[in-house]
């Protein structure tokens, strides 16, 4: 059968590396790529500029487009939704509602819901917080997941409609730029080190938390939208793992090829937003139920980061 896929958020860090990896699964004509603002740069595909709080524009694009997969991305995270809790709330609640209702009226065969480490807060262990534990989240972003997640399982119960989901860790990639995160220093860390700039770290330098390289985040995104319905036997989400470090480790690591690179700690408020969440998940179930395996380590990561990025930085100075 010919899929037809419709992402949102296709701007954010995610969204950029996952429409580059949709489109060359199924084809760009294939791919509906939308986002609240036209693309940043250079693109090719189809692009929709879509406010996805906006239901009925949401569901006619679904229906006149006979789509058949949602990958819906858009949310505001973690530090940026503390500044505005009830606009935060209530943005990234509506548009997941609005995406479950679409997907139900018009026969969507599966959705993708984004869910995170963020549903975790103070009664989790530190260690390996196993994937049902209990969920206090500390932010609004991480209370809009938990409900998301919460939601996605209903709508499986009652309606039927595939959705599938994942908690991701940080994720760390050289092809695009967080954007409101708590773990945006770990991205932003690599992009001093290949300027050769000094870097003020707005984390303490042992706050360690979930990551994961954005090349097992999109395998991972891929592997469990391919699984086979019966292999999915969590419905809210599961939890994804793919490494776990500090700031202090990250910048040995780096350090370990750019020796002369440097690093001070100058923790903000998103230092309380970290120490809220979990040094480490366990993701068993997803390896038991369809297979999930990471392939990057710190010690790889750093090296695919630092050489992709200079590549990227001598292209800039050559043009
Ligand atoms: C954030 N990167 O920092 C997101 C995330 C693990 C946390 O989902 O808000």
């Amino acid at each position: 059968m010919n899929e037809t896929i419709l992402i949102t958020g296709a701007n954010g860090q995610l969204g950029t590396v996952l429409t580059s990896a949709l489109q060359e699964r199924f084809g760009r004509e294939r791919v509906i790529v939308t986002d609240i603002r036209p693309p940043q740069r250079e693109f090719s595909g189809r692009f929709e500029q879509l406010d996805v709080t906006d239901a009925e524009g949401l569901t006619q694009m679904v229906r006149e487009n006979k789509v058949t997969q949602i990958y819906h991305l858009a949310a505001i995270l973690s530090a940026t939704g503390e500044a505005a809790p009830l606009r935060t709330w209530e943005i990234n609640m509506t548009a997941l509602l609005n995406v479950l209702e679409a997907a139900r009226l018009e026969g969507v065969d599966k959705v993708f819901y984004p869910s995170s480490i963020a549903v975790f807060g103070p009664s989790a262990p530190a260690a390996d917080v196993p994937n049902d534990c209990h969920l206090d989240p500390v932010t609004v972003y991480g209370i809009s997941k938990a409900a998301g997640e919460n939601w996605a399982q209903y709508y499986f119960n009652r309606y039927g409609l595939d959705v599938r989901s994942l908690r991701y860790p940080g994720v760390i990639g050289h092809q695009s730029q967080p954007g409101g995160g708590t773990t945006d220093y770990a991205v932003d860390i690599y992009h001093a080190a290949v300027k050769n700039v000094p870097f003020s770290c707005f984390l303490d330098k042992d706050e360690q938390l979930p990551m994961i390289f954005m090349d097992d985040a999109i395998r991972a995104t891929l592997k469990i939208m391919d699984a086979p319905k019966v292999a999915i036997r969590i419905r809210t989400s599961y939890n994804l793992a793919g490494l776990s470090f500090c700031p202090a480790d990250v910048a040995a690591s780096i350090q370990r090829q750019a020796p002369g690179f440097t690093v001070d700690y100058n923790p903000d408020h998103r230092q309380a937003i970290a120490a809220g969440w979990p040094d480490s998940i366990d993701d068993s179930a997803a390896r038991t139920d369809w297979g999930w395996e990471p392939e990057f380590n710190l010690e790889r990561m750093t090296e695919e980061m630092l050489s992709a990025l200079k590549i990227k930085q001598s292209g800039q100075i050559a043009a």
